[in-house]
């Protein structure tokens, strides 16, 4: 059969077009695990965001797929809805999938669209069971979270455990079946590549516990150095490690830096995201081992700097700094030290607009983000489907936006006590801008060819919304945002 995979073609505020196009990793490890005969084409449309139609339009007639899945986060959802309609006008039979985040954990939403089935949760093995029920005309009832109609309704199949990874059973992605150009971060051609699976902390803003419990599995080190080297075999300079949680075991993250050493692929350039404590805790041997191994940005998910805060996002225990069991205090500056000291970049996740917070509590973490980090990656809370904080915010009712499509995390949805959403969003975007200007020398010093042929378009995304007026301080920061707004309204109408 011939199957098309597309990744959602929205992105938000801190993915420039220019400067970050990242693989969809689910995708392509989908594509690697159907049975061989099947042909797969899978495409990112974000690579295509101004002329989506035209690629789904052009894909859909060199393929001509049998089979069309869609990988969807919430904030995709309605470009989501609008391609369904457009591949069903397109190919009225088609058998019609929808996978990852969004359709996992609110599968309601996915009922009433022109959908055939809806995978919950990881997607190798029922996705790969589909399509031989499919070409075999058989039952889909035995595939483990599988919802598919029946009669005028929806059966959900009970769920499967979460794979354990160990046995080898799901191979490698399949890179090979991309067929759009274009990924880069910062000039360098990046890829996606898990080490592991899942996370047993239950922060409240994160989706990943509703999706498959609180676990932990690896694959083997052998696995994930193929991987990587199939990564640079297809062209990557950078790899993203997109584990939920590479830092849950600290030791065996130590061991996969010295494997990538000892197998020579530490010349790639690496980003992952990692927790405060075990960076705090471990830095003095794991951050120079890191450096070796080739780790240049590292995403610390700080969240936020208050206690107070920290406990609402139930984050305070993964940002606790232990020696010996013991907590230490905080775990933020220490983390950040260590990777400082070895050269490392720091991405701050912060998360500003808490029921509690104040502009005075907002400010305070900016001002954090402006002296210790070096790249602003700062949040609002958003409340997705059935996590933790979404049941809080309703309860104090305190959702002021109900349009998914601006819940791409940058979009302040929900007010605080104190102030209301736009206020929040207002005093992140002010400070961010300018955090993000003064990096700008850090990537000159790594890729001088590309911030010298690129620089002036990274700063006019930056400063989007800006004027000569507002340069010349004829203009409010107010009226900017205003136009920043409504460029991003405009950007989300990519169907
Ligand atoms: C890495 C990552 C990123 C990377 C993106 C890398 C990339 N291009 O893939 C970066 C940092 C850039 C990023 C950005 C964002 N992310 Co993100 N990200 C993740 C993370 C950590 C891992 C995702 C991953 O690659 N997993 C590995 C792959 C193999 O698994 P998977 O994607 O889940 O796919 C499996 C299944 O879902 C399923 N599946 C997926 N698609 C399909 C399709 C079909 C047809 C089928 C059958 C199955 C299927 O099968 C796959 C294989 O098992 C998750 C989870 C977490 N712990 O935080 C968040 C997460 C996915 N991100 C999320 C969000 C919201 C965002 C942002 C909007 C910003 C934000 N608020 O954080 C942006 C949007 C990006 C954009 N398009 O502009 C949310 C989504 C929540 C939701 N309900 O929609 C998550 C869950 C984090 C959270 N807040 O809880 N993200
Ligand atoms: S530690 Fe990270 S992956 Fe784990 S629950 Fe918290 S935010 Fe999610």
């Amino acid at each position: 059969m011939r199957v098309l995979l597309l990744s959602m073609p929205d992105s938000f505020e801190h993915m420039p077009s220019l400067a970050i196009r990242m693989p969809n990793g689910g995708l392509s490890s989908i594509a690697g695990n159907v049975d061989a005969h099947h042909r797969v084409a899978v495409a990112d449309l974000i690579l295509v965001q101004g002329r989506v139609r035209e690629a789904i339009t052009r894909l859909m007639r060199e393929v001509e797929p049998h089979v069309v899945g869609l990988s969807i986060m919430t904030f995709q959802r309605r470009t989501a809805a609008r391609i369904i309609g457009l591949v069903r006008a397109m190919k009225p039979d088609v058998h019609i999938v929808v996978g990852g985040y969004d359709p996992s954990l609110a599968p309601d939403a996915y009922e009433p669209l022109d959908v055939d089935y809806l995978v919950r949760g990881e997607g190798e093995v029922p996705f790969r069971e589909l399509l031989r029920a499919i070409e075999r005309g058989a039952g889909v009832e035995a595939i483990c979270g599988l919802s598919h109609r029946k009669g005028n309704g929806w059966m959900h199949n009970p769920a499967g455990p979460p794979h354990r990874l160990q046995d080898g059973e799901v191979r490698l992605p399949n890179r090979g079946a991309r067929v759009l150009r274009g990924y880069t971060l910062l000039g360098r051609q990046v890829d996606v590549v898990e080490t592991s699976r899942g996370c047993t902390y239950d922060c409240s803003f994160c989706s990943i516990i509703e999706m498959r419990g609180r676990n932990f599995f690896t694959y083997s080190f052998e696995r994930v150095l193929a991987d990587i080297r199939d990564a640079r075999d297809h062209g990557a300079r950078t790899i993203f490690l997109v584990d939920d949680n590479i830092m849950l075991d600290v030791r065996r993250f130590e061991a996969l830096c010295a494997a990538i050493i000892e197998a020579g692929l530490h010349r790639l350039d690496y980003f992952v995201q990692a927790m405060t404590s075990s960076i705090a805790s471990h830095g003095e041997t794991l951050a120079p081992l890191m450096k070796r191994a080739g780790f240049r940005y590292v995403f610390l998910g700080i969240e936020n700097i208050l206690e107070s805060d920290l406990e609402f996002l139930r984050a305070s225990a993964k940002n606790t700094a232990r020696d010996q069991g013991k907590s230490m205090g905080n775990a933020t500056l220490k983390a950040i030290d260590h990777l400082h000291r070895h050269q490392m970049l720091v991405v701050g996740g912060l998360i500003v607009g808490n029921p509690e917070d104040t502009r005075e509590s907002i400010e305070a973490n900016l001002a954090f983000a402006r002296r210790y980090v070096d790249w602003p990656y700062i949040q609002h809370p958003t409340p997705y489907p059935r996590t933790p904080m979404t049941k809080q915010f309703r309860e104090q009712a305190l959702i002021e936006n109900q349009r998914l499509e601006e819940y791409d995390g940058t979009t302040a949805v929900v007010r605080t006590q104190h102030l209301p959403a736009e206020e929040v969003e207002f005093l992140r975007w002010k400070a961010e801008r300018w955090i993000k200007a003064r990096h700008i020398p850090a990537v000159l010093r790594h890729d001088p060819w590309f911030v010298l042929t690129h620089a002036p378009r990274m700063l006019a995304h930056t400063f989007r919304g800006s004027s000569l007026r507002s340069a010349l301080n004829l203009e409010s920061d107010r009226a900017v945002f205003a136009r920043y707004k409504a460029i991003r309204k405009a950007e989300r109408e990519c169907l």
